[in-house]
């Protein structure tokens, strides 16, 4: 096969920095205070050290997008979209180094960081350039809520940056955003394509950090929005901690997406598909098809072929250009995971895991598959967040749709089918926030994306993640546009 992705890039870029970092305040690098290490998932070996903020970060950077809020948010539109424009254009400029350091700092496959999530980076950014553009005639009546709080996960470091921070500035807001701990260093990368593209300082602030700085800024008094994807867990944290205050909020949490795929499938495409919404980013995908429910009358067949299929998947190196499936992000991880598949076992679900090779020394999991499962065991219910299908039957169209819908989730659902009137039927009764039909985990910056039920409220992409970064408020005399 090809030679694997050169380390080089990332690992010049880390040294550049001493591999240290402060934090990114006010359109400057702080000294880096008390550090914990960030580390490369497939091989154990550190990559940087990252510094912990304390409050006191936090009130900093609260300080610097406060005293930023005013210029940004006067500027027109047009002159906010030139910053975002410049950002996008930045991102592909540097893709290849974006994308390996995502890479070894998340542990994904290189294939996946430079074919998918780098490129959806720089499309939110466009694609958020051009409603900037818009604002003033779609929105005549809104303004930006101030200064936001982002919180976002290590599943896809750098995109869930660009989801946060991409609407909020086209709206006119400034950010403290706090990527997860695991993976700090493609949001610190980014902090330096900000002051490449002249972004004023204070309108973008990276503080990085564990739980308790998330929790610092949560509870800062002088933050009008909180944005956070991550665990239902820490989103009802974040829920009670805001309740009694006036912020805004946005949850983007976990899921249990059904994967249903009936008897008249096309079924080398359904498994295809399949390999994508739980194999892709070794199933860390809020949204991953991790509930498998096959009509019975096929079951045998599909449970053959899917086997089959996951026999010929290949784990190993991120870097690898011909690996599937890579690294989960951290041993916490590898730990959870395998506590999960032995509880479906114990509880009598039928495990399987390919005769395939997986290095070790890294945070390597097989692909598995769980049969035999009920709806009440844990591994039918529980977010795994690894790449662990759980698979059950069904005889009837109600029944695929009352076992997809048992779930205190409801975050996606996948329909494989090619009656297209039984698609049509079946989609609006499922109860999550996006249907994939005869496709899985397709996204698009035009598109809004969250949850029912627990898995969160309010919409990033689209229109309706634009207006969440606005208020509406009604003011007789409308601004005149100005043109930069
Ligand atoms: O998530 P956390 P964890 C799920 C998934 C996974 C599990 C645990 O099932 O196995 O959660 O992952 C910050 N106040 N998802 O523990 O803790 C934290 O620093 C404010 C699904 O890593 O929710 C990080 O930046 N912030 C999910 C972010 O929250 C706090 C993606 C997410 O970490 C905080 C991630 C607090 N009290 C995990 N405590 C998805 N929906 O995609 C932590 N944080």
């Amino acid at each position: 096969g090809p030679a694997p992705e050169s380390a080089d890039v990332a690992l010049a870029w880390l040294a550049a920095h001493d591999n240290t970092f402060g934090h990114f305040i006010n359109g400057a690098w702080t000294k880096p205070g008390k550090t914990f290490a960030s580390e490369n998932p497939a091989n154990g070996k550190k990559l940087a050290d990252v510094t912990d903020g304390t409050a006191a970060d936090v009130d900093a950077a609260v300080k610097a997008a406060r005293a930023a809020f005013p210029k940004w948010s006067a500027l027109s539109g047009y002159q906010r979209g030139k910053y975002l424009y410049a950002i996008a254009r930045l991102i592909q400029k540097h893709s290849r180094l974006f994308a390996v350091l995502e890479t070894m700092d998340n542990g994904k496959p290189i294939r996946e960081s430079r074919d998918v999530d780098i490129p959806l980076v720089a499309r939110h950014f466009y694609h958020h350039a051009g409603w900037a553009q818009h604002l003033e005639r779609e929105f005549p009546e809104h303004v930006p809520y101030g200064v936001c709080g982002q919180i976002i996960p290590w599943n896809f470091p750098l995109l869930m940056l660009a989801w946060k921070i991409a609407p909020a500035l086209a709206a006119g807001n400034t950010v403290v955003l706090k990527p997860a701990e695991f993976t700090s260093l493609t949001a610190l990368l980014f902090a330096e394509i900000c002051d490449k593209a002249h972004l004023p300082k204070g309108v973008v602030n990276i503080v990085t950090g564990e739980g308790d700085t998330g929790a610092a800024i949560t509870g800062h008094p002088d933050i009008d929005k909180i944005a956070f994807t991550g665990s239902t867990e820490v989103g009802k944290i974040i829920r009670r901690a805001t309740a009694g205050t006036g912020k805004g909020l946005s949850l983007e949490l976990g899921g249990k997406s059904p994967y249903i795929v009936f008897d008249d499938a096309d079924i080398d495409s359904a498994i295809e598909g399949l390999v994508d919404a739980i194999w892709f980013n070794q199933g860390q995908v809020c949204c991953a098809g991790s509930r498998l429910l096959v009509q019975e009358s096929i079951e045998e067949r599909f449970i053959e072929k899917l086997k089959k299929r996951m026999s010929t998947l290949r784990v190993g190196d991120p870097l690898d250009k011909a690996v599937d499936i890579g690294a989960l992000v951290a041993p916490v991880q590898v730990e959870r995971v395998r506590d999960l598949v032995k509880k479906g076992v114990a509880e009598g679900g039928q495990l399987y895991e390919p005769d395939i090779d997986v290095p070790g020394g890294g945070c390597f999991i097989k692909p598995t598959l769980i049969t035999n499962v009920s709806t009440a065991n844990t591994v039918a219910n529980e977010e795994i967040f690894g790449p662990v299908l759980v698979e059950m039957s069904f005889r009837t169209p109600e029944e695929a749709v009352a076992l997809a819908n048992n779930t205190r989730y409801g975050l996606a659902a996948t329909i494989w089918t090619e009656n297209v009137n039984l698609a049509l039927d079946i989609a609006p009764k499922l109860k999550a926030g996006v249907v994939w039909i005869n496709s899985t985990n397709n996204f698009d910056a035009a598109v809004g994306f969250g949850g029912y039920k627990e898995s969160g409220f309010g919409r990033e992409g689209g229109k309706e993640g634009m207006v969440s970064y606005l208020k509406a408020k009604w003011e007789k005399e409308l601004k005149p546009f100005v043109a930069a």
